[in-house]
């Protein structure tokens, strides 16, 4: 075996970018999302593209049985996990808090929280039992600003920037290292997500600017994965040139 890469949210925009990318770079990865068709085509390009071997894992982070029951059940040879990439997650809606639909607020929270959480729960002991591991966590930059109707959203992602760094104190004594990947805007599916399917606004977002691209997320994450031993970065927040902050982005 390779080293062994976990990434959640591998179906689509920035995880399977990172898969595609960390393939590249000759790990042997763990893909995961809800969605089996695109697992499965992800997993056909990699093996005609890549030396590498793929484990699947059809998983909602949601579910925490799930995520416990799947992780304690990976053979024993791809529990050697080096590295796990926390990049499932989601918006739902742009709403005022004041009409906040409550269904979209526990959609967040469940996935971009307490899922990371479970997921983190589950592989950091296979981490410790080795004393080596890196844990990077996708946050963004929701997660150090907020921005109108960003509400619930913004603070999924100020929670991840927090549990990243209480995780790097946790992890310190047991040489695991933990990182944050904090993107500005990227066209993905994010905004299609984000729109439930109105592809005409989700559009709009990326209109008029370059954003950034999911390859250029899966770059920084392969950067920051590749630091020697005695190196760790602790976040990176990465813009569109043409964007200077959430609310802050010239349009031709
Ligand atoms: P996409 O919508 O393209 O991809 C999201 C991924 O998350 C999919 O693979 C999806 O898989 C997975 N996912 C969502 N919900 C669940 C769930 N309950 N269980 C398992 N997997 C889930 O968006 P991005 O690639 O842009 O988003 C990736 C991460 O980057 C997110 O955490 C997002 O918050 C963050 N981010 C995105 C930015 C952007 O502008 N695009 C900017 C900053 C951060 P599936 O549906 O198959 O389960
Ligand atoms: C996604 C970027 O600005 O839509 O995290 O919140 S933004």
């Amino acid at each position: 075996m390779n080293r062994i890469a976990f990434i959640t949210g591998a179906t689509a925009g920035i995880g399977e970018a990172c898969a595609k990318k960390l393939a590249n770079v000759g790990y042997d990865l763990i893909i995961s999302g809800r969605r089996e068709e695109n697992l499965n085509k992800l997993e056909a390009e990699l093996l005609k593209n890549f030396n590498c071997k793929i484990f699947k894992l059809v998983l909602d982070v949601r579910k925490q049985d799930d995520v416990f029951d799947r992780i304690n059940k990976l053979p024993e040879e791809w529990k050697k996990i080096d590295l796990l990439v926390n990049n499932a997650g989601l918006a739902v809606g742009v709403t005022a808090i004041q009409d906040g639909i409550i269904d979209d607020w526990e959609r967040m929270i469940d996935t971009n929280v307490k899922g990371l959480l479970y997921i983190t729960r589950a592989v950091s002991p296979l981490m410790i039992e080795r004393k080596q591991g890196h844990i990077i966590n996708v946050t963004s930059i929701a997660g150090k600003e907020v921005y109108p109707g960003g509400n619930v959203y913004c603070a999924t992602k100020h929670a991840v920037d927090a549990l990243t760094k209480g995780m790097r104190i946790d992890m310190l004594p047991h040489n695991i290292k933990v990182s944050s990947v904090a993107p500005g805007m990227v066209e993905t599916e994010f905004s299609i997500v984000r729109f439930k399917g109105d592809t005409d606004k989700a559009d709009q977002v990326y209109n008029g600017f370059t954003p950034l691209y999911a390859d250029d997320i899966a770059d920084t994450v392969e950067f920051v994965a590749s630091r020697p031993a005695h190196v760790n970065i602790n976040d990176i927040l990465i813009m569109p040139t043409a964007q200077a902050s959430a609310r802050d982005v010239v349009r031709d």
